[in-house]
């Protein structure tokens, strides 16, 4: 999502960035129902008309993508190459998830809840579920919304009906929700026990992490982002604006620094601010023709301060350095540069056979990885089912090594 939207309170529905692993199914709402099993009392199959019988309940509410800012770290890490779009604010409404869970009441033990959206895995990928804890939600502010921004849920927001996890980071919002099976243990799914983990401690950059010491991505952390001025403004008094969020801790304060944090200024505070949403922010600044690199730097009401450096992870989530925007600042707009492309080198065919079939090469173009990194990715998608040739192996290796390095 480009930066300009970040500039509301409320980010529109049509500049809300999109993650979805695998397509967006197409749910016929006539086909539609929510399923809860498990540990429960009396299990449920409720239709949309059954769920809007509880009480509505509305909330505004960011949402973020664990690996949001993941394209900043150092090494570079595979997954989607986010800068700063992967976050929105929307307004939420549908029911509590404990009042659902009420209905069908749990049984002592349970644990957690298994998550199941209507989205299909692609080849031997494993599916998309994810689990909350009882804890999450039974929290009042967790829902399972059916409306963004007074609309129903778009297709590639969830329709009809989604996880709303206030706080906590986009993986939990489960899309396209059809079944809640009640647990009493930890579910081993591969999106629950080997992604959306990162370490319990400090790890050196580029570290093996072993998997004892991973624990889930629940939380955000606290965050913003300059939305106005783009890449270029004209000299003189600008307002330099944007917005910021946490988990659920108010904003308490914004600062601004053109001197890589020598000296920062405060920046003026939006009122009306929601628990869980953005809070708008503004601060002039006195613009010298130049290149410069702005940063904002936001603290929450629990003390928590954007880091200027960030503690690295292995899979590049929640990244949340008071990270510079570069700004030219000159009287007449620069000419746009265009991209170099990689024109003129050979694709082999194996590698379109193989790896243009699930995706296409987007996928491939915006990671920058090593050659280990790229064997690594190799073996992740021959076992989600690319057939890959033993004899083509190495050829694709070093097409992809070539082509999309650090
Ligand atoms: C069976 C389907 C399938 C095939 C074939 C496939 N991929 Fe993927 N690949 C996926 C899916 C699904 C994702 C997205 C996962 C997500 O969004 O989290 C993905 C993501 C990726 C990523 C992003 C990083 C990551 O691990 O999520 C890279 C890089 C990648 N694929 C490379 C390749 C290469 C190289 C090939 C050929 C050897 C290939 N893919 C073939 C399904 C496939
Ligand atoms: N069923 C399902 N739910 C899902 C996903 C998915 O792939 N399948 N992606 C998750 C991730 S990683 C994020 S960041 C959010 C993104 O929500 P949005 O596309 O509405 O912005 O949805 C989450 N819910
Ligand atoms: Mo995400």
């Amino acid at each position: 999502m480009p930066v300009e939207f970040l500039i509301d309170e409320i980010t529109p529905t049509s500049g809300f960035f999109v993650r979805c692993h695998t397509y967006t199914p197409q749910v016929k709402l006539a086909e539609w129902k929510l399923t809860v099993d498990g540990l429960v009392g009396k299990p449920l199959t409720l239709t949309m008309a059954d769920l809007k019988k509880l009480p509505r309940t509305e909330l505004v509410s960011v949402l973020e993508c664990a690996g949001n800012g993941r394209s900043f770290y150092e090494p570079h890490l595979p997954g989607a190459q986010w800068k700063f779009g992967g976050v929105g604010n929307a307004r939420w409404a549908g029911v509590r998830l404990r009042d659902v869970l009420q209905l069908a009441g749990l049984k002592p033990g349970a644990t957690q809840l298994l998550l199941d959206g209507a989205d299909v895995p692609l080849g031997k990928m494993p599916d998309f579920q994810r689990t909350i804890e009882v804890a999450k939600a039974q929290h009042p502010d967790t829902l399972l919304a059916w409306e963004m921004n007074g609309q129903p849920l778009t297709p590639e927001h969830g329709f009809p009906l989604r996880v709303v996890a206030p706080g906590w980071a986009g993986d939990s919002w489960v899309k396209w929700l059809q079944h809640i099976e009640v647990l009493d243990h930890d579910f081993d799914g591969f999106w629950m026990k080997t992604a959306y983990r990162h370490p319990s401690h400090p790890v050196a950059p580029g570290a093996a992490v072993d998997a004892k010491d991973m624990i889930p991505v629940t939380d955000l952390n606290v965050k913003s982002v300059i939305a106005s001025p783009g890449d270029w403004v004209k000299p003189g008094l600008v307002s330099v604006q944007g917005v910021a969020w946490s988990n659920g801790s108010p904003v308490a304060k914004v600062e601004i620094s053109d001197d890589a944090g020598k000296t920062w200024q405060s920046a003026k505070l939006g009122g009306g601010g929601t628990k869980y949403g953005f809070r708008r922010w503004a601060c002039s600044w006195k613009a010298a023709e130049g290149q410069h690199a702005l940063i904002a730097r936001a603290t929450d009401a629990a003390g928590r301060t954007q880091p200027m450096q960030e503690d690295w992870n292995p899979s590049g989530y929640l990244w949340n350095v008071a990270q510079p925007r570069n700004v030219l600042v000159s009287a007449v707009k620069p000419a746009t540069a265009i991209a170099a492309d990689s024109a003129g080198v050979a694709v082999p065919e194996a590698y379109k056979a193989a790896c243009m079939t699930c995706h296409d090469d987007h996928m491939m173009r915006m990671q920058h990885l090593t050659r280990a990194q790229w064997e690594r990715e190799m073996d992740k998608m021959t076992g989600w089912g690319a057939e890959v040739k033993a004899a083509d192996r190495t050829a694709i290796v070093d097409y992809l090594a070539s082509q999309f390095k650090p």
